[in-house]
């Protein structure tokens, strides 16, 4: 299975096909409530534009999406992303002044939680009786920085969180998203880190009940993903600045992909990572020739996506600048 239902190993996908998928997809149980999130995330953003130097704000897509085998899913296919390189990514954006709206797969890496022990997060707390609970001293500064970060941007309606598990529910989330960041022009940006998948079952061919092993083995077929990323620039956000990922295991081919999807998608830049090698360099591939962009490894912690944020974010600026309002 390949990373993503925007790879470019196929031919273009028909309006019609797309609109199969989204009216077969089962629909988001939730979808007034993020349309509504969206809505007031976005218009706060707009306000703020109005008082001098207009809010830029992306999408940060992250983590793997799952493809459900059963209707009442007991198992599913799934597409490697632990989800760090869309979280580290999404505090650098902030930190530059973007506002983020960070689509990302539950259960997967989180903002300001890289230094919080996952295994078991229990570990940061103590609990001497029933009404006292402490951090553990080794954590407190840890525990503090991340809480408060958190805090202060969730509060101050510079990020907005929005969960994803299934490709149904990926698919239908990033489309509202686009329609609603529609209106910022230039200044909305989408960052699609996350690792989508490229063949699904459809739902109305789905079985209902968990597939039984007294039938012996399984075979399965599975229907490919219509590319979405054409419609994506065409129509759902045809004024941003769009950045797709493109992840290969085999280096030899990694540049001929990403220089593909480039061009064949009208993407602003691709970013090539290797699978092995993801966290120490990515290759940025535009339109004017490809750029290596390494992590500082003579600072403590120095992670790739902080060098990466900053020529983007520069990127984005001569984009902005150069694009008729
Ligand atoms: C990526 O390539 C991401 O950089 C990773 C990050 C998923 C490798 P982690 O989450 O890893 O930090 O563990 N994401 C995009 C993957 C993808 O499916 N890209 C498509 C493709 O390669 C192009 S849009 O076909």
């Amino acid at each position: 299975m390949d990373a993503s239902n925007f790879s470019d190993d196929i031919q273009e996908t028909s309006n019609s096909e797309i609109e199969a998928f989204f009216c077969s997809a089962p629909p988001l149980k939730d979808a007034a409530e993020i349309k509504m999130k969206l809505k007031d995330f976005v218009g706060r953003q707009s306000l703020h534009s109005e008082s001098g130097k207009a809010t830029r704000v992306v999408c940060v897509t992250s983590g793997g999406t799952t493809v459900p085998l059963e209707q009442r899913c007991v198992r599913y296919i799934d597409n490697f992303s632990s989800g760090h390189r869309g979280a580290a990514s999404t505090e650098y954006f902030l930190k530059a002044g973007y506002a983020v709206i960070f689509l990302y797969r539950r259960g997967t890496c989180q903002p300001f939680c890289s230094s919080l022990p996952d295994d078991p997060l229990l570990n940061c707390f103590d609990c001497p009786d029933m009404r006292n609970v402490q951090v553990q001293p080794s954590y407190a500064e840890d525990v503090v920085n991340a809480v408060g970060r958190h805090q202060a941007a969730i509060t101050g309606g510079t990020l907005l969180k929005l969960p994803f598990t299934t490709i149904f529910e990926y698919l239908q989330i990033l489309k509202e998203t686009a329609v609603s960041m529609k209106d910022l022009g230039s200044n909305a940006m989408f960052y699609l880190a996350a690792a989508v998948s490229d063949f699904y079952v459809p739902w109305e061919t789905m079985t209902e009940h968990k597939i039984q092993s007294r039938s012996g083995p399984l075979d399965l077929r599975l229907a490919q993903v219509p590319k979405m990323l054409s419609v994506f620039r065409k129509d759902w956000a045809p004024r941003a600045f769009c950045i797709s990922f493109k992840l290969e295991t085999d280096t030899r081919i990694l540049l001929e992909k990403a220089d593909m999807a480039l061009r064949r998608y009208n993407m602003h830049m691709v970013v090539a990572n290797e699978l092995s090698t993801r966290k120490e360099e990515v290759v940025i591939v535009t339109a004017s020739g490809s750029k290596i962009v390494r992590r500082d490894m003579t600072k403590a912690g120095g992670e790739v996506e902080e060098p990466l944020i900053e020529v983007i974010v520069s990127e984005h600026s001569i984009y902005i600048e150069t694009s008729t309002p």
